[in-house]
């Protein structure tokens, strides 16, 4: 698919980037899906002068909703870096998708960060997956912020947004989630068009746009506030007295001085920055209100990556090496979070530094580990960088150099991979990649033709590098290609990036592994002979079909006695029936397993019999032994499950599973859960064929807060009223 945004944009300058690891921040933008990242982002380009003007995510003209893929869908699918400068700081915002099929990208947005700003929609309640990202970010101590979006939407305002996020993201008191700002100027119909600062007593008007005009505030500056200034102002500064390493300050507040707003602000800074507190600012991206406050926090009060340690790394033996500081002077270390085709520059990863500085043709170690499972074998490879690029969504700015703490594009790195390694070609590296979550709603696919069939090898390839979230299956049992995705509109983008390449591929019905089974004795006659002319085929034998127990798979005996099948023959059925067996009694590909099959009698001819007319005869005799029919049954894989949800959705999880044959062993707390957000594991066996769309339904099941994992447990034998339907589906 062709858009006006599909080629990528190489300027000519070089563009100045940041010289020191302290100029540099980077912000993840997290948060429900339309909640307004990108368009917050593009406001904030404009703002800073980056772009000329912002573009709209319902146009497809935004600079980090670029991909063919998010012009069409009208919302990110994959992670964009945006970097501005801001007052003499560059500020890379990671603009990630809101949309849990693509939490991927989202995943590597927050290894690329060393900060998260929460994006809040004013018109909706916060969503229960961003307040579990919320408590994960909390147990990492990442810095946090909010923004609420949308106040100028009709009936929305801050003052119910505010309680809102202090509810779910305050803890136990809310204290640590507090506004900066609060709106003024509004009304239920109107947006609105200024701020007041809490700590600076100052209005700024946006009421022409941004940016704003300031005045002092005081209770008779005729403003309408949106709340009460005085009592969040205290609110505010007892919350920063309380988070400062200064323990004075609280003595002296409380005797009544009067603290400076130069140290308030410091104290502030620092709060935010070690992720112990957690400031509110409202924006609107269409007036650009409060833009300048954000940016002031996101340059001034989100810490820069020296302040946080780099992920551990260790020597290509193990041994952790010695890379604990952001230093552009250290060891190059860099990890790969983005992987692209750009269509001049062929694969463009896009790397975030954490340690040491990166030139143009520098010679550099590519090491992937660890995703052997999801189709990625393990990796080492040494290339060389060419130009080094600061990518603007897709378009790509050569630069001289990138520090420490930096993220940069490079192309052609032809082994590189989304969680690969970047270090010196001298001094290997190995950072241990980041939990991707895992792909459990299976797809099969099939090339539309036979000259296709390259052209979709090539194309899996190109996207399993770029997106390590799919996982690729070739199903032996089934011959099916099977791709597993993390829901349905992932599912929809991998078939479009399939697509794109120019393979014709088709979805088609999933088969599961279907087996049988004798489970009772039965007996098989087979004959194969023809004598009339020539040279004749003579076979016979007689065999005894016992069920043996799961898992044994197919054992051969025989009790011949006399010779009456002559010894070089014996081989020759037991090859006729593992062939016969293997392919399945009607050769539907259904295999019969756990049986224990004796060849006990046979005639055989001195002239016409033959190795492949006793491998006749041995597979016409298992099919006799299973034509009498009522021994024979069907097998089908089960999975042993775990799925995770809140308290509130055990019930309908478990009556769920009892409509899809599942079988609940166990219930037990989610003892990781934290306080208030209680968890339970529920255990069950389900059978393959009840899980294809499961992904789907426990998110429905859950409003997208319960996760799963599959595990194959054995073959059962399926209940008689079910076992047509599922030959029906799978074997056709
Ligand atoms: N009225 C109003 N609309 C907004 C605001 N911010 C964003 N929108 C609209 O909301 C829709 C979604 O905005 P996006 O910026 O794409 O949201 P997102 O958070 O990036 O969504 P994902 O990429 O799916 O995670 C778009 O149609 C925007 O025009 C706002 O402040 N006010
Ligand atoms: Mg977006």
């Amino acid at each position: 698919m062709a858009t006006k945004k599909a080629a990528t944009k190489t300027a000519v300058a070089v563009l100045p980037t940041a010289d020191r690891p302290e100029k540099i921040r980077n912000v993840a933008l997290v948060g429900h899906s339309a909640a307004g990242k990108t368009t917050l982002v593009e406001a904030l380009l404009a703002a800073t002068g980056t772009i000329a003007r912002a573009g709209t995510v319902v146009d497809g003209t935004t600079v980090s909703d670029a991909d063919p893929v998010e012009v069409a869908q009208q919302r990110s699918v994959v992670l964009s870096v945006c970097p501005l400068r801001f007052d003499g700081v560059v500020v890379n915002l990671l603009d990630t998708p809101g949309y849990p099929d693509f939490t991927g990208e989202l995943r590597a947005g927050l290894r690329a960060a060393d900060a998260a700003l929460f994006v809040v929609s004013a018109t909706d309640d916060v969503d229960p997956i961003t307040v579990s990202l919320w408590e994960e970010c909390a147990g990492l101590g990442t810095p946090r912020a909010v923004v609420v979006t949308k106040l100028d939407a009709p009936r929305a305002s801050l003052g119910s947004a505010l309680a809102a996020c202090q509810r779910v993201f305050g803890g136990a008191d809310g204290q640590a989630v507090l506004p900066l700002y609060l709106t003024a100027g509004g009304s239920a119909e109107a947006a609105p068009e200024a701020l007041v600062g809490l700590l600076t007593r100052t209005v700024y008007d946006y009421s022409a746009g941004y940016p704003s005009k300031e005045t002092p505030y005081s209770d008779d500056s005729g403003v309408s506030v949106d709340g009460d200034v005085e009592a969040s102002r205290n609110a505010l500064i007892e919350a920063i007295i309380n988070n400062s390493e200064d323990e004075t300050l609280l003595d002296r507040y409380l005797a009544g001085e009067d603290i400076g707003l130069d140290v308030l602000v410091d104290d502030l800074e620092t709060a935010v920055a070690r992720g112990t507190f957690y400031p509110v600012l409202p924006v609107c991206a269409s007036s650009g209100l409060g833009l300048s406050e954000l940016l002031e926090l996101l340059s001034g009060a989100f810490p820069s990556p020296v302040e946080l340690d780099p992920p551990l790394a260790r020597h290509v033996d193990g041994t952790p090496a010695d890379v604990t500081r952001c230093d552009a002077n250290g060891p190059l270390l860099g990890e790969i979070v983005r992987t692209s085709v750009d269509p001049y520059l062929g694969r463009l990863s896009v790397l975030r530094l954490f340690s040491g500085t990166l030139v143009p043709e520098t010679a550099v170690h590519i090491s992937g580990h660890g995703g052997e499972s999801r189709g990625h074998p393990d990796h080492d490879a040494d290339e060389r960088v060419g130009q080094i690029f600061s990518p603007l969504g897709t378009t790509l700015r050569p630069i001289e150099r990138a520090v420490a703490g930096d993220i940069c594009a490079i192309g052609r790195l032809g082994t590189a991979e989304t969680g690969d390694t970047i270090s010196a070609k001298s001094a290997p590296l190995l950072i241990e990649p980041w939990q991707m979550p895992e792909p459990l709603l299976p797809v099969a696919v099939q090339a539309a033709t036979r000259a296709d069939e390259d052209a979709l090898a090539k194309a899996l390839s190109r996207l399993t590098a770029g997106d390590p979230t799919v996982r690729v299956e070739r199903q032996i049992e089934t011959g099916q290609l099977v791709l597993w995705c993390l829901g349905e509109a992932h599912t929809d983008v991998v078939l479009e990036r399939l697509r794109a390449t120019g393979a014709h591929v088709d979805t088609v019905p999933l088969r599961v592994a279907l087996r049988e089974t004798f489970t009772a004795e039965a007996r098989g006659h087979g004959r194969l002979v023809k004598q009339s002319g020539g040279h004749g085929q003579y076979a016979v034998c007689d065999v005894v079909v016992s069920p043996l127990p799961r898992g044994s798979g197919v054992q051969f005996a025989e009790k011949v006695v006399g010779g009456a099948v002559p010894s070089q023959f014996i081989s020759s059925v037991e090859k006729g029936v593992r062939a016969q067996l293997a392919h399945g009694l009607d050769n539907d590909r259904v295999a019969v397993v756990d049986v224990l099959v004796t060849l006990v009698d046979g005639k055989a001819h001195s002239v016409d019999s033959s190795d492949a007319a006793f491998q006749t005869a041995g597979s016409l005799a298992v099919k006799d032994a299973a034509a009498a029919g009522g021994h024979v049954a069907m097998l089908e894989p089960l999975a042993t499950v775990e799925i995770t949800v809140p308290d509130a959705h055990v019930g309908s999880v478990l009556s769920d599973l009892s409509s899809r044959r599942g079988r609940v062993t166990g219930t037990v707390p989610d003892t990781t859960a934290p306080t208030g957000m209680e968890r339970t594991v529920v255990r069950a066996e389900v059978p393959d064929a009840e899980l294809t769309r499961y992904a789907i339904t426990l998110r429905s099941l859950s409003a997208g807060t319960g996760h799963f994992t599959r595990e194959f447990a054995r073959y059962e034998v399926v209940p008689p009223n079910v076992a047509a339907s599922l030959r029906s589906t799978s074997t056709t």
